[in-house]
């Protein structure tokens, strides 16, 4: 690999769609640091497998942590200001998760983003998530900034009909998206992930999405 090449993965800022940005290997460097604050995350609020409105127990499973989190049972989708499995306010974003996104958004246009809720998908192989909107956010004007950690995923991303033909995009360890301006609602989804391991995580991948959900 050339040192341009090195630079474009450690630096890069890729233009995927209007508003939305894939930032190779941002978070490469943070890595240890944000699982480190992600593993006290998971020791107070767990890792838990939702259930859909629709009843189907999700393959992936959620945690939160910020002054709301995101819950679903059989009677909807919603943001709560409590872990409704402990009882107690969700873990607050940690210093190096607010600093990660803060410093992605800016990077792809969207300087000043503070998200208040951060969701924590943790995938095992053959674990997916089917394509959806993410619309239970107050202000659409803000991006979601998500980071990839552990082990590959192939990420499809759509327009703003369900129908709508996907484009795959291959997401990996210490990748940034930040989904902006009309990306923001966009539909999206993970396929089913294949076995494989990652010095860091295991056989597992996790996802952070930062949000302003407030
Ligand atoms: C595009 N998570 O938590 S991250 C989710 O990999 C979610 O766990 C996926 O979709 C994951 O809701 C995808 C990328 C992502 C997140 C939110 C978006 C893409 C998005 C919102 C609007 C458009
Ligand atoms: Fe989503």
């Amino acid at each position: 690999m050339d040192l341009f090449d090195e630079q474009e993965r450690a630096t890069g800022l890729q233009p995927l769609a209007p508003g939305a940005s894939l930032l190779r290997g941002f978070a490469r460097d943070a890595a240890p640091d944000l699982l480190a604050a992600l593993a006290d995350i998971a020791a107070t609020s767990p890792f838990r497998h939702l259930v859909t409105p629709g009843g189907h127990t999700m393959s992936v499973a959620t945690t939160s942590c910020g002054t709301l989190g995101w819950h679903s049972d059989e009677t909807g989708y919603r943001y709560t200001a409590r872990d409704p499995h402990t009882g107690r306010p969700w873990p607050a974003l940690p210093g190096c998760f607010l600093a990660l996104a803060r410093q992605a958004a800016e990077r792809a246009g969207f300087p000043g983003f503070v998200p208040d809720a951060c969701l924590i998908n943790r995938y095992a192989p053959g674990a997916r998530l089917t394509l959806h909107q993410d619309r239970n956010e107050r202000d659409y004007g803000a991006p979601i900034v998500s980071l990839s950690l552990g082990i590959p995923a192939t990420f499809l991303f759509g327009g703003l009909r369900r129908s709508d033909r996907t484009l795959k995009l291959r997401l990996v360890h210490g990748d940034v998206v930040v989904w902006g301006g009309p990306s923001r609602l966009a539909f999206h989804g993970v396929q089913p992930l294949a076995h494989a391991e990652h010095p860091l995580t295991g056989a597992c991948r996790i996802n952070l999405t930062f949000r302003v959900a407030a």
